[in-house]
């Protein structure tokens, strides 16, 4: 067995997270590129315990060490290995204007603009709810892209347990929808929401309380064009959020926005939430985008246990938490799923990290 296999295998065996060869080869090329532990997550598209793993025992097989800047770097072994595998550094021709969404936040100026201005006050992220908000970039461009695929006008929306990013207040502001109901288990962002809906005379727009953890109550299941919501992780969330997110939907040909990351969880669990939609729930995936979701650093990282476990005590600077964002649509024989989650595991298990 080569070095990436043994490497692979024995990380998976000690943390429990699922890896294989390339993941390795890709982190490694993550390393030629930058020594930041964090921006190496974000090129090598692997949750972080798996990463940490994956640098310790490189570290320990003499490929890669650490500097006193806390700077991850090869060894001369492990240039020898790069050059005999033929492993290149990561490349990035997506386009910069864009921020490689495909739908620029800038074709709407005057939301742009309005929003950041509101947003200027929204409510800090907490850990207690797994909070880390996107960029307004990010927020606004998910707008966007709902209208592009005709999900905004005339439209009625739910955007569920998301409302740190403010989407929903983002789509009230277009004043575009016929109606915006927006949930989520944090009072304070929904008193925010509310408070600007009324100031704005939004009157299509209201804000509710509601721990997701709990079935929909009858009048918002089947009531829906549209839902938006960004849950952990784990499979407990997954139903509760996208699950029920799909319960609210009216008939066949709505739809579903939602970011998933690799940062908390793994592609083979992307697999698994994969079958689960098309199987089970009877949904087809239209559209994956790839690092659409840029988040903004939470301050609450050091008590995270991706702060313990990170090869380096240096916490994050830049944006390195990114998540991919689906579009799904629901199609004949589509199946609403609304049981009570008493899962203990519901924001962390052993892919994910960042709470
Ligand atoms: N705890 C870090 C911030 C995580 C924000 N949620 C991202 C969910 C992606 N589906």
């Amino acid at each position: 067995m080569d070095l990436l296999s043994k490497v692979a295998r024995e990380v998976q065996k000690e943390t429990k997270v699922r890896v294989h060869r390339r993941n390795v080869e890709r982190l490694i090329s993550a390393v030629l590129t930058t020594g930041d532990f964090w921006k190496i997550i974000d090129l090598s598209d692997i949750p972080v315990p798996a990463a940490a793993g994956i640098v310790k025992k490189l570290i320990s097989e003499g490929i890669l060490f650490i500097d006193e800047e806390e700077n991850i770097l090869l060894t001369q072994k492990g240039y020898d290995l790069v050059s005999e595998l033929g492993i290149a550094k990561v490349v990035d021709f997506s386009c910069q204007a864009c921020e490689g969404r495909g739908y620029p936040f800038y074709a709407d100026r005057e939301l742009y603009r309005t929003f950041v201005e509101i947003a200027k006050e929204r409510p800090s992220p907490i850990r207690d709810y797994d909070q880390g908000a996107v960029t307004p970039e990010t927020t606004v461009s998910r707008v966007l892209f709902l209208d592009s695929r005709g999900d905004l006008r005339n439209k009625e929306i739910i955007v569920m347990g998301a409302e740190d990013d403010l989407t929903g207040l983002a789509v009230a502001l277009t004043r575009k929808a016929k109606r915006v109901l927006v949930i989520d288990i944090d009072e304070r962002l929904i008193d925010f929401d509310n408070r600007i809906f009324k100031e704005l005379g939004i009157d299509n727009a209201t804000a509710m309380v509601w721990d997701l953890r709990n079935p929909f109550p009858e009048d918002i299941i089947g009531k829906f064009d549209v839902f938006v919501t960004d849950p952990p992780e784990t499979f407990a969330a997954f139903r509760a959020f996208i699950g029920r997110g799909i319960a609210t939907l009216k008939e066949e040909g709505c739809s579903g926005y939602f970011g998933l990351t690799l940062r908390d969880s793994s592609i083979f669990r992307w697999k698994e939430f994969q079958e689960t939609l098309i199987n089970e729930y009877g949904v087809v995936i239209t559209d994956i985008i790839q690092d659409f979701n840029h988040y903004m650093n939470w301050d609450y990282h050091p008590e995270t246990r991706a702060a313990r476990i990170a090869p380096v005590r240096r916490p994050p600077k830049d944006i390195w938490y990114r998540s991919a964002w689906f579009r799904i649509e629901t199609l004949p024989g589509f199946r609403r799923w609304n049981e009570p989650i008493s899962d203990e595991v519901f924001y962390l298990d052993e892919e994910g990290s960042t709470t």
